[in-house]
């Protein structure tokens, strides 16, 4: 096997998560280092992927004498080593399914930015803000309005890319607030994401760990 994921912990690494899940969504074939991105280990670690990765960040899939940085790229390679199914053979339908990829690549982070991966996971989960539950509701109807366009099961009709770009994001919010009964099929589609089975194998590593407590989760 020349081909090796270094991914983070399983309770952290949202990026390393979306890598891991299209590689395994398209059934490749790949060892796994986990790199633990905890601090303070977490610059040592990192100074380490540094050496041969430039970002110094995970994840990174090295294969053979290729280094492939950023959870993106992963993704789009673990499509193409694949059967090619994680984007639509149509081609605006295809622009459309990276236009959601990359919103969630550059921006989505600031959607309900303190309610982080980590937060997925502890026991105790914080009330949302007015502003959190807004956001959340404003993302959830855009949602839906992919699933009507397209008909679903998925965001873009079959699971794509898209789809397993927002698995981490839909963890985090729904964990905080749940979905209302105005966006049924987007109700439908998280549930339809968090029960897939290789959804379901990181989960059950990432609740088994010790929750990560990010500064402030508590106090905004
Ligand atoms: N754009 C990168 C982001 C990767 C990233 O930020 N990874 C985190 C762990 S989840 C990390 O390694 N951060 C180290 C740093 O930013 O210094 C990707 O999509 O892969």
């Amino acid at each position: 096997m020349t081909r090796t994921l270094y991914s983070g912990n399983r309770n952290a690494s949202s990026w390393a998560f979306r890598a891991w899940l299209a590689l395994r969504e398209q059934n490749i074939d790949f060892k796994e280092i986990i790199v633990d991105i905890r601090r303070p280990q977490r610059w040592k670690n990192l100074a380490d992927i540094g050496s041969f990765s430039p970002p110094a960040a995970v994840p990174v899939l090295v294969d053979g004498e290729s280094v492939i940085y950023d959870s993106s790229a992963i993704m789009e390679y673990a499509n193409e080593l694949g059967d090619g199914s994680l984007l639509p053979k149509d081609l605006k339908l295809r622009a459309q399914t990276r236009s959601l990829v990359a919103w969630q690549h550059s921006t989505f982070g600031k959607v309900c930015g303190c309610l982080s991966f980590e937060s997925a996971f502890y026991k105790q989960k914080k009330q949302p803000t007015i502003s959190e539950v807004n956001q959340a509701a404003w993302v959830y109807s855009l949602w839906e309005e992919c699933l009507i366009k397209h008909g679903g099961p998925y965001l873009v009709g079959d699971l794509s890319l898209a789809d397993i770009a927002f698995v981490p994001s839909v963890l985090r919010l729904q964990a905080h607030c749940p979905v209302s009964a105005k966006f049924p099929l987007t109700k439908a589609w998280m549930q339809r994401l968090i029960e897939r089975p290789h959804v379901q194998e990181w989960l059950t590593d990432a609740y088994a760990l010790e929750p990560i407590y990010c500064e402030g989760y508590y106090s905004s």
